[in-house]
């Protein structure tokens, strides 16, 4: 345990409802004591009964000077966050008084909480696990809904249960395989080569490489599904744009080339976080200039996600259109038809055959008409098991690299074991992807690392 008592600000910088202070360590207590005036008691006599709430006051111990009204609670050690002595005040005034607050209660003798001291002391306390802990800076984090999803099952502990059993069944390997080689005379016989090989391979390596997998798999929901706008000049991409982002961020005129370079802004639809970009209309053109960002929209439509193939149903498809069809028909694509307020149907064309094999759907960005089918499209495209994953075990990126050297390790054990070497060398390959899955509960852990993680947190926290 800490010895050091921290306190901090745990609610967001600006102008809110209410400000909480947060005190945790062995002084909690007497220092809220020192200031804290409840209602309808008698100072000397008060000691907060763990777990409730009190009204009253906070008052400066040495001038007497009113600061706020507010709520007490203190959460007795082992109960609380921390699993030490927490107490928090619920400021109701401004900024400023939520300040005071803190400044009195500093200079009562806490120390100001570094950026994730709580949780840290949380996970030093054996309260939650670093995958938890690192669950908990994405759920401050997490700005779509699905993305919270994924981070608070996380704080669940989903993952790390998983590890575990893996680390388990390594364990169970390296137990048996150091007892042939220390006692061979007490465990009696050889050791089955192709047994263990079988299970390092089917309890350890495989359950490995496919969280690996769902690393990729679940960047849908971590880092948001990259979309791109696409579509001859004039057709209506930045004014779609601007319409999902519900402002007007892109430039919208009637003159085609209006958008000259790429605008990239974040969104959520239907709870699925999106990278959205806006390019620059696609057409043939001599123009150097123009060429170089053609050329770098081409680049940006392979690495998307999705593409939102945008032509005008104001007029016939035109050879542009299909100049960029033969870019985009290999990508996960969307065919948005827009400006169908200026459709005359009778004079429409049915388009080519082989367009038909995308799906499509018909908008009018200037009416406001279809927005909704879009997003429906948008959303299923995005939670297609192919990119999103439904499952709770998504690692991030740290637990993914430690993750991919564990399984590193354990295929080095693998071919060793093939090449019939000695379970002394076998096993140090083992132990190091037991060691390494470790680091990924936290049970084996290194402070720079500490501070690497608890750095990404905000204060208060
Ligand atoms: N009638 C009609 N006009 C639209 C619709 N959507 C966009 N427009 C108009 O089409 C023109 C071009 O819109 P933009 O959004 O600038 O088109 P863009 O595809 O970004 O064009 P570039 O940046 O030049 O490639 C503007 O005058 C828009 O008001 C629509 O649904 N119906
Ligand atoms: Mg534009």
């Amino acid at each position: 345990m800490e010895s050091t008592t921290i306190a901090a600000i745990a609610t967001p910088v600006g102008v809110g409802g209410i400000g909480i202070i947060r005190i945790s360590g062995p002084q909690a207590c007497p220092i809220a004591q020192t200031l804290f005036r409840p209602s309808g008691h008698r100072q000397p006599s008060f000691f907060p009964v763990s777990h409730r709430f009190y009204h009253g006051h906070v008052v400066a111990p040495d001038s007497g000077r009113f600061i706020d009204e507010v709520l007490l609670v203190m959460m007795q050690a082992p109960r609380s966050y921390t699993r030490e002595d927490v107490v928090e005040i619920h400021a109701h005034a401004g900024p400023a008084a939520v300040r005071s607050i803190l400044d009195l209660v500093l200079r009562q003798g806490a120390v100001l909480a570094g950026p994730g001291e709580f949780t840290r002391r949380a996970f030093l306390n054996g309260r939650i696990d670093l995958t938890q802990a690192e669950a908990v800076i994405d759920v401050i984090n997490a700005q779509a809904d699905s993305a919270l999803q994924v981070a608070a099952s996380q704080v669940q502990g989903a993952l790390k249960g998983h590890i575990e059993s893996i680390r388990e069944a390594i364990f169970g390997i390296l137990a048996e395989t150091e007892a042939a080689i220390d006692f061979p005379e007490d465990v009696g016989g050889e050791i089955d080569d192709d047994g263990i090989l079988h299970r390092l391979t089917e309890t350890g390596l495989a359950p490995l490489e496919a969280l690996v997998s769902q690393y990729e798999a679940g960047h849908v929901l971590r880092d948001g599904l990259k979309v791109i706008v696409a579509g001859r000049p004039n057709v209506g991409k930045s004014s779609l744009m601007n319409r999902l982002l519900e402002r007007e961020r892109a430039i919208v005129t009637p003159i085609p080339g209006t958008t000259r370079d790429f605008i990239e802004e974040p969104l959520a639809i239907r709870g699925i976080p999106i990278l959205l970009t806006d390019t620059a209309g696609l057409h043939a053109t001599e123009d150097p200039i123009e060429r170089i960002g053609i050329q770098r929209t081409v680049a940006r439509i392979e690495a998307a996600d999705l593409v939102l193939f945008m032509t005008a149903a104001d007029g016939p498809l035109t050879a542009a259109d299909e100049a960029i069809y033969d870019i985009v028909q290999d990508r996960l694509v969307i065919w948005v038809e827009n400006k169908n307020d200026l459709a005359a149907p009778e004079k429409e064309a049915p388009p080519p055959e082989h367009w038909r094999q995308m799906p499509k759907v018909s908008i009018s960005v200037l009416c406001n008409r279809g927005l909704g089918k879009l997003k429906k499209m948008i959303e299923s495209v995005a939670l297609a098991p192919s990119l999103a994953c439904e499952s709770a075990l998504i690692p991030n990126i740290r637990h993914k690299h430690l993750i991919e050297d564990a399984a590193a390790a354990l295929k080095n054990a693998a071919e060793g074991i093939r090449r019939r070497e000695p379970f002394e060398l076998v096993n140090m390959d083992i132990r190091s992807a037991h060691e390494l899955l470790g680091e990924v509960v936290g049970e084996t852990f290194r402070e720079d690392l500490l501070d690497q993680i608890f750095e990404r947190f905000c204060i208060g926290k």
